[in-house]
């Protein structure tokens, strides 16, 4: 496959950006040598400035779950458009948007917009910080939550002892107001609400793990999460910015039954465009400005073509429930069918799947946790990567990563991705 035109374009754009990209893991760092540039997608498909075309498993990480360019989305963005692309003004799109959610997902009284999921779940910390009077955060080892200084903390040494910066620049002493506490494990939760339960704003966690590598929540790992934070006065905020109307038409909080205090969303509900928000309770959510004291603002936020796309989007799948079964269907048989690929050529692999999210480790342990997930073979997982991309097949380009079906991808596609893991997995 020639990408001679990518190669030279990244050469170009690291003149310019930092690493060549906006976003540090489109670099490939963890998997090959340059990036593909992208020319323009349609449906499930992508095309690359070579004129390479893939069956993309992307999905701009997500937001594109009724695929590429739909008809819907497109045309309400241009007409969007042609009415100026933004006024710093409320405009009938942000309530028409506002409503769509709280209509859809239980216990969303009001939702604030803002421009990334990043903003979301830092408004939401803040919110829950700003309603308790508390300052403590609990968040998970390998959950992502953006990139907002408090959530940029590692896990401490001892289970119960507070983190540490993940990134540079992060100033050190905040790093004691969160504790990280492995994924799925209950015991350590009751631990450390025994411990300071009442000093604990709140507990942010992703109700299905994407960022390690997709991981589903273990048995009563949410309900007791909604359970000591009721019985302590702190905040369940669920990160649900990649399984926000992914998972189910009411996320993950609609798969599992679960009601947390605070949701944040992003990707879908922005069909493509920059767009997150946070909503939950009315009691909480109006302690944000103007009605309340926790401050958070932006010009952007609520802007009318990002409304009008997350607004045709959701709209469309509100219209088209039957979606979600597609989504499941086209999950169950990739799964399968990749196990079968996989067991073929004697390769160990451990499969997680929540609907139309999957991820494949290479390991024969069950994948469970950041720490299983780190004994997942990452150099497998370059060669795998890379010959699955050479057959047409663009994957996530790290082992941390979910891969995303969408409503546009065919039997025929997954036919064809079956097909290319059996002869990849015969390679690495
Ligand atoms: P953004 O600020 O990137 O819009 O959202 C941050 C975020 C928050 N919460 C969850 C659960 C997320 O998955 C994300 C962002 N997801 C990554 C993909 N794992 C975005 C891709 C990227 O960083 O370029």
């Amino acid at each position: 496959m020639n990408t001679q035109k990518s190669k030279f374009a990244f050469e170009e754009a690291k003149k310019y950006i930092p690493g060549g990209v906006n976003s540090p893991v489109r670099a490939f760092s963890n998997v090959g040598d340059h990036p593909l540039f992208i020319s323009r997608a349609d449906g499930s498909r992508i095309f690359d400035i070579d004129g390479n075309e893939y069956i993309d498993y992307v999905g701009s990480w997500g937001p594109m779950l009724l695929g590429h360019a739909y008809k819907k989305v497109v045309e309400a963005v241009k007409a969007a458009a042609e009415g100026s692309p933004s006024f710093g003004a409320p405009c009938l799109d942000e309530t028409r948007l506002a409503k769509c959610i709280c209509d859809i997902v239980d216990g969303v009284e009001l939702v604030r917009m803002v421009n990334s999921g990043t903003e979301a779940t830092m408004s939401a910390i803040r919110l829950a910080r700003g309603f308790t009077g508390r300052d403590i955060i609990v968040k998970f080892e390998g959950c992502y939550h953006g990139h907002s200084d408090s959530l940029l903390i590692k896990a401490g040494s001892g289970a119960l002892t507070f983190g540490s910066a993940s990134s540079a620049g992060v100033v050190a002493e905040l790093a004691k107001y969160t504790l990280v506490l492995p994924y799925n494990d209950i015991g350590a939760l009751e631990a450390a609400f025994s411990q300071m339960g009442e000093k604990i704003a709140g507990v942010i966690v992703e109700p299905v793990a994407g960022n390690m590598g997709v991981i589903p929540p273990a048995d009563g790992f949410l309900r007791t999460i909604e359970r000591l934070c009721r019985e302590n006065g702190s905040v369940f905020i669920a990160d649900e910015v990649m399984t926000g109307f992914r998972v189910s038409p009411s996320g993950a909080a609609g798969l599992y039954g679960i009601k947390p205090d605070i949701i944040t969303f992003g990707k879908i509900i922005g069909g493509g465009l920059p767009v997150g928000a946070y909503g939950g309770r009315r009691d909480i959510m109006e302690y944000i400005s103007p009605t309340g004291p926790v401050y958070q603002a932006g010009t952007l936020s609520g802007n009318p073509l990002a409304m009008a796309a997350g607004l045709a989007q959701l709209t469309e799948l509100k219209e088209n429930p039957h979606i979600y079964g597609k989504l499941e269907e086209s999950g169950a048989y990739l799964e399968k069918g990749l196990t079968e690929a996989a067991e073929a050529a004697c390769v160990d692999v451990r499969i997680n799947r929540v609907g139309s999210m999957l991820s494949v480790f290479f390991t024969d342990v069950d994948v469970t946790d950041f720490n299983t997930a780190c004994r997942s073979d990452a150099e497998k997982f370059k060669r795998y990567f890379n010959a699955m991309l050479r057959r047409g097949i663009y994957l996530a380009p790290s082992q941390f990563e979910s891969v995303f079906i969408s409503a546009a991808h065919t039997r025929e596609d997954l036919d064809k991705t079956i097909n290319a893991a059996y002869e990849s997995m015969r390679e690495i």
